[in-house]
């Protein structure tokens, strides 16, 4: 019998790196088809996303019946979710679950930080260290590690110098933090700000938001899971299951079907009335082409002004909160609980940073170009080096030594989302190009990991032990995913994540596949059943 330190040494059939909703459901599929697989996972529980984003309010804007797995019934019909959005201590306790109920802890070796990949073309193999030295070694790796899991901290000069704490809110300490009587300062508004400023704002002496952007978001509307409402998804879970693999973004609503502007004025106003009150990302659905045609989306985009203008009584405070600089929904649109609200606090100021840009951090504060703000506590809520992140911070480096730092310099090359030309036998779940994070990411991970599962077992089924993609599939693919931004009006937010805008340097590439899931599943498949076209496969040298 082999020590734990023999076997992590030996050859495993697949390593998968991250045990988030990803992961675990990778180890799952591959354990159902008799392959080793080993999960390696730089925190020291599983989660992933939901393992490290526990910053107050912190909660998910897809509906929790069906962000959640699809794969096992028994699963779907014994887990209860107790709000319309699930908090993140709810998704992390669901994901514990899944993770005990499918035994799936006893492969994944936790406290593992993955530093380097590096493929073996001689023995057609992937060797992998981590952080604590230790090496381990598969024929094929599969990357889990999320889309939006490496933190984008601004480069403010002086923040070694400032006497508060500061925190990244994708980094939060799970101990929480007290912020009783402090002077806060939050810096940004995306998703994550808007979700976190109101409940901040509840505990702190005196909030200060730093805005650079100002954004859309929609009320979400949360409360409890009605009883009856949770029986009746319960009995419909098969047809909502299709619904979302059938649809363009993994949500299981009906988009409307008729443009904007085909209808009355009054009636359109009424009918974004009647979206609003609803709340959420269903917003977008309201009409079919708010995604494609800018006069449409205008509309949609004054409505939402009007009813920021509305709620927030500062007039100048109302103004520097209207989007005026990007299409509604080309940036992953929010969703809130009293965020608007949350500018008529007394303890509340908003600044400008387009205007005014922070210039440093001091021992006492942050210091823009027009004035000085005394803080004892500083919240980056600034995003994601969305995507390609991930994957470049780990040294990876594919046939004839190439890292793929280098082969990305000028922006992610993939086929499918799924694979990189040059590096055989890894597989990026969710990876730039795949439709990722423009859908319900659950459905997205269970297409791509049901894909790769079905893949390695055609594989060993015809003795082959090598994969990969070829530089024509990915140049074609590439064209594809560019022409399908450009369908959108999704390239018009030029300060987007998808973009690969908020970080500075980063090449400006539109990243995420956004010709509709439905669509992107069935060309997978058609792929495959032709016998993996795109794909060169070999077998063992
Ligand atoms: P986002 O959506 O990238 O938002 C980050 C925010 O931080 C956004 O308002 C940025 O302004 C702002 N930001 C970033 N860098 C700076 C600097 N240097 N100075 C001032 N402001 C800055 O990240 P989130 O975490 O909110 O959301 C990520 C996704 O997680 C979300 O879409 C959901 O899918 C879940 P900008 O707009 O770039 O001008």
């Amino acid at each position: 019998m082999m020590t734990m330190a023999e076997q992590d040494t030996a050859l495993t059939d697949v390593l998968v790196v991250g045990a988030g909703f990803a992961g675990l459901y990778m180890l799952h599929r591959l354990r159902g088809l008799g392959f080793s697989a080993t999960v390696l996972e730089a925190g020291d529980g599983v989660g992933g996303t939901w393992y490290w984003n526990r910053y107050p309010g912190a909660r998910c804007d897809s509906e929790s019946y069906y962000y959640s797995y699809s794969f096992d019934e028994a699963l779907q019909q014994e887990w209860e979710w107790t709000e319309r959005y699930p908090e993140q201590p709810e998704i992390l306790r669901y994901l514990n679950h899944v993770a005990d109920r499918f035994g799936l802890r006893r492969d994944i070796r936790f406290d593992r930080r993955v530093t380097d990949a590096v493929f073996d073309h001689d023995a057609d193999t992937w060797v992998l260290h981590t952080d604590g030295g230790e090496r381990y070694a598969a024929r094929f790796l599969v990357t889990a590690v999320g889309c939006l899991s490496s933190a984008n901290i601004p480069r403010i000069p002086g923040l070694e110098t400032f006497g508060g704490g500061w925190f990244h809110t994708g980094r939060w300490p799970h101990e929480g933090v007290d912020f009783s009587g402090l002077r806060v300062g939050v810096v940004g508004t995306g998703s994550t700000g808007i979700q976190a400023i109101p409940v901040i704002a509840e505990h702190a002496g005196h909030l200060t938001v730093f805005q650079r952007t100002a954004n859309y978001s929609i009320p979400a509307r949360n409360g409890p899971m009605e009883p009856g409402f949770q029986r009746e998804v319960k009995q419909n879970y098969d047809a909502i299951r299709r619904k979302q693999r059938a649809s363009t973004n993994g949500h299981p609503f009906d988009v409307s079907e008729r443009p904007a502007l085909s209808v009355p004025e009054e009636e359109r106003r009424a009918v974004y009335a009647a979206a609003w009150l609803r709340g959420g990302l269903r917003f977008r659905a309201a009409f079919a082409d708010l995604l494609t045609d800018k006069d449409a989306n205008d509309t949609a985009a004054e409505f939402i002004r009007n009813k920021i203008r509305e709620t927030v009584l500062d007039p100048v405070t109302a103004e520097r909160l209207l989007p005026r600089d990007h299409p509604f929904a080309t940036k992953r649109p929010p969703i809130d609980t009293d965020y608007f609200e949350t500018y008529n606090r007394e303890d509340v100021t908003l600044v400008d940073v387009r205007e005014s840009p922070i210039v440093e951090a001091t021992s006492t504060g942050l210091r823009t170009s027009s004035a000085e703000y005394p803080l004892d506590c500083l919240v980056f809520a600034t995003g994601f080096d969305a995507l390609t992140g991930p994957l470049l911070d780990i040294d990876i480096r594919g046939a004839g030594g190439r890292a793929l730092r280098d082969v990305w310099a000028d922006g992610p090359r993939t086929y499918l989302g799924l694979q990189v030309a040059g590096f055989p036998n890894l597989f990026t779940i969710t990876g730039p190009g795949s439709p990722s994070v423009l859908t319900n990411m659950p459905t997205a991970i269970e297409q791509h990991v049901d894909w790769i599962a079905e893949c390695l077992n055609h594989l060993r089924s015809r003795g082959l032990t090598r994969i990969e993609t070829t530089d024509a599939a990915a140049e074609a693919w590439g064209a594809h995913v560019n022409s399908a931004a450009h369908r959108t009006l999704l390239p018009m937010a030029e300060s987007s994540w998808y973009l690969g805008a908020n970080v500075p340097g980063k090449p400006r590439v539109f990243m995420p596949y956004a010709g509709g899931l439905a669509a992107y599943a069935r060309h997978c498949d058609e792929v495959a059943a032709a016998g993996y076209v795109g794909f060169a496969l070999t077998p063992a040298l």
